[in-house]
């Protein structure tokens, strides 16, 4: 007779099977569970990871970055629709990455999304990532993988947190849209501040307001003072006013034709490459760092000794690694 340990152990494995086959059939219960479980960066995620696997590397994850009020949400929104008409499933993912709490900042883009959210071939989740252990490079890969497993076609990525976070979550995208709009002041600043080397595509929303077309040329002779070189992908500008639904639909076209490029210039593929890089270094950083604070490594010692001057940190450094080794 199995001993209740191992009883134990066989009904985790069924419970992990049963989420898994729930991921894998897009049931929305099944894939918030997982997420859920991500975001706290529960003990079974290597297990569900390894299982989930084999059904990813199919969907297309589309960025969307830019300054807060340039109309993320109501772009992310159109999208969603336009996607559908073309009989895609559809998954959004919130990132942000400065809070530790998911949905609360999220609650307006949730109305927003209100008509999306009764279709079963759309799933919308916000997800925090402060505080999660190898945080944004690991947390946001590994969320993206359950959308992927869970057959969506196409992943549209908004962050809600402002800065540096933006390139990061940039960095996870196959293709990354930098959205812009006249008179909010910060349009090409917020541009200025690293945005400008990590769009693919330009959009200019809320062109139905004054200052649309200066803001364009001034876009455009911008990208033209890029470092991209002839024959790599010049990043077009794309014209909207979201809320109207108006340029969307070249919107769409417009991320296809990137997709195709990038697919035909091995881009693709050495976007993905980095990413996967960036998620493997994440995890085994984050967890070298439980593993130096938990084991009795000797950490407490060694910074007593730095404190006291007898010791430099390069050197305790060094010891530390030696002996964690
Ligand atoms: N006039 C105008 N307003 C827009 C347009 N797109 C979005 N908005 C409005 O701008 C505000 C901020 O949009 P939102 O999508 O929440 O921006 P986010 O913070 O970047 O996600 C909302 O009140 C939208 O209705 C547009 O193209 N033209
Ligand atoms: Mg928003």
């Amino acid at each position: 007779m199995a001993s209740t340990e191992q009883q134990a152990a066989g009904s985790e494995r069924a419970d992990l099977d049963e989420l898994v086959q729930g991921v894998r059939a897009g049931r929305p219960r099944s894939i918030g569970r997982v997420i859920s479980m991500v975001e706290n960066g529960a003990a079974e995620l290597p297990a569900l990871t390894a299982l989930l696997a084999a059904d990813t590397g199919q969907s297309y994850v589309v960025g969307i970055t830019g300054a807060p009020g340039v109309g993320k949400s109501t772009t992310t929104a159109a999208l969603v629709a336009a996607l559908r008409d073309s009989g895609q499933r559809v998954g959004v993912l919130a990132v942000d990455p400065s809070s530790p709490f998911s949905g609360g900042a999220l609650l307006g883009d949730r109305v927003r999304m209100q008509h999306h959210a009764l279709d079963p071939s759309v799933y919308i989740r916000s997800m925090a990532t402060r505080g999660h252990l190898g945080g944004l490079s690991v947390a946001a890969p590994a969320a993206l993988r359950v959308f992927d497993a869970a057959g969506f076609d196409t992943v549209l990525v908004e962050t809600v947190g402002v800065g540096q976070s933006e390139v990061e979550v940039a960095a996870l995208a196959d293709a990354t849209l930098v959205l812009v709009a006249p008179g909010m002041g910060d349009g090409i600043q917020a541009a200025k501040a690293g945005i400008l080397e990590i769009g693919d595509i330009f959009v200019v929303n809320k062109s139905d307001r004054d200052g649309a077309q200066p803001l364009i040329r001034e876009l455009r002779n911008m990208i033209a003072l890029g470092t991209r070189g002839p024959g790599e992908w010049q990043p077009p500008i794309v014209t909207t006013v979201a809320n109207e639904n108006r340029g969307i639909d070249e919107l769409r076209q417009t991320i296809d034709t990137f997709r195709a490029a990038q697919q035909a210039s091995g881009e693709h593929r050495r976007r993905r490459l980095g990413r996967a890089r960036q998620e493997v270094e994440g995890l085994a950083l984050g967890q070298l760092r439980a593993e130096l604070r938990l084991s009795r490594s000797g950490l407490d010692e060694l910074a007593d000794r730095v404190r006291a001057g007898e010791l430099d940190p390069y050197a305790a450094a060094a010891q530390l690694l030696a002996r964690h080794g």
